[in-house]
């Protein structure tokens, strides 16, 4: 089962990451996973950090002349900005500067630094920090690549900022073609100026917005995951890996939130025969899957994310080191990550589904992956 695994902290060296069992002969193109990597980077909203890198991705292991050879592939993100935090952050660190002892409410900080037992919330914050999305991105283009051997692509764009909502998407067709070349990557142009709008707005005073963002996967077989089994269900599976991006705090697949208000008559995807005699939906309200199974429609996730808890004004917090009510610490952060979110989230979800599809088809070359996927019927 393709599984990863990332170290990292934000103003730390470099960003390390390991995905493994990748099946062997995989083409591995390192300029892809730097666009990816670009692409997280953009957005209007971002902070001031994403002048600083130049995300760009080395892969040191599990990769020679462009092709996985079945085991582990390593990959480093080195950070520009450890350059000034060089004598704070690091196995040979001596400075006990930067400490951060204001927790922000609505980050990592104050349950961190109790869990861990640490007097400064500093190591809580550098490892809690969106920093290491660069490096799910980056491997999450390792498994956009194994998917798209087997005809399966991801994309997103954002569906609301703040009090701002897009009207519902009808065309699923290049869609991050699309996005990307938008400022806050929405397919519906004068909803886009309004979030502009409103990100403006939340800088000038200092504050932060959430939003949404809608995660589009195509091509996807009808039974990938299983009813037989909770850890099975794809529908978990993948709300789990969304649900573990930073500030994601609701994951919707479908018009699962809608849908809970409705009949069931309204909600529940009819079932025709086609003229070809096949059993086909003309809706998809369920978002492509049913029974903890893909069933061979576009799989629609949405993700919720909260605004970003680091505020210029810091609200009301306790210093955990005077133990005196504070104003919570202030750092550089952005003031809208949405844009970026989604390109996040479509890395959790491919990882999320490649290692759905390894678990069921196992495989130790990519010509025995795709061999074994071609035999699963899409259709009855
Ligand atoms: C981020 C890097 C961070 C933050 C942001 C995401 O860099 P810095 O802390 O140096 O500004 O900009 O992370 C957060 C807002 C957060 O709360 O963790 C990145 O590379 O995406």
């Amino acid at each position: 089962m393709i599984e990863i695994v990332t170290a990292g902290e934000s103003h730390g060296k470099m960003l390390v990451g390991i995905i493994s069992n990748v099946p062997a002969g995989l083409t591995v193109d390192g300029e892809f996973i730097n666009s990816e990597l670009k692409r997280r980077m953009l957005g209007l909203g971002r902070s001031a950090r994403m002048q600083i890198e130049d995300d760009c991705a080395e892969i040191v292991a599990g990769v020679r002349a462009h092709k996985s050879t079945g085991s582990p592939i390593a990959l480093l993100i080195k950070n520009n900005d450890y350059q000034s935090w060089q004598n704070t952050i690091g196995a040979d660190a001596t400075g006990t500067d930067r400490k951060l002892t204001a927790v922000r409410p609505g980050h990592a900080d104050l349950s961190g630094a109790v869990k861990y037992r640490f007097s400064d919330a500093r190591n809580v914050a550098e490892r809690a920090s969106a920093r290491n999305t660069a490096m799910l991105v980056a491997l999450g283009a390792i498994a956009k690549q194994y998917l798209a051997e087997l005809g399966i692509t991801v994309a997103s764009h954002t569906v609301a900022i703040g009090i701002v909502k897009a009207k519902a998407c009808t065309d699923y067709t290049d869609v991050n073609t699309r996005a990307d070349a938008d400022k806050v990557r929405c397919l519906d142009a004068a909803a886009s100026e309004k979030m502009v709008g409103e990100i403006r707005i939340a800088a000038l005073s200092g504050d932060t917005l959430g939003g949404a963002s809608e995660i589009v996967v195509k091509g996807v077989k009808s039974g990938v995951g299983s009813y037989t089994a909770l850890n099975k269900r794809l529908d978990g599976i993948i709300m789990s890996a969304v649900g573990s991006v930073p500030s994601v705090k609701a994951v919707e697949i479908g018009d699962g939130i809608d849908g809970a208000s409705l009949y069931g008559s309204a909600v529940h995807d009819e079932i025709y025969l086609s003229n070809s005699g096949k059993a086909e939906r003309r809706t998809n309200r369920a978002g492509g899957i049913e029974g903890g199974m893909s069933n061979g429609q576009d799989i629609i996730i949405r993700a919720y994310f909260k605004p970003i808890p680091t505020l210029k004004n810091g609200l009301n917090t306790v210093d955990i080191s005077t133990h005196k009510q504070a104003k919570a610490a202030s750092e550089r952060a952005d003031v809208c990550a949405v844009p970026a979110g989604g390109v996040v989230c479509e890395a959790a979800v491919a990882l999320a589904l490649a290692s759905a599809l390894s678990d069921m088809l196992g495989g130790d070359t990519v010509e025995e992956v795709k061999r074994r996927y071609e035999q699963k019927e899409s259709a009855v």
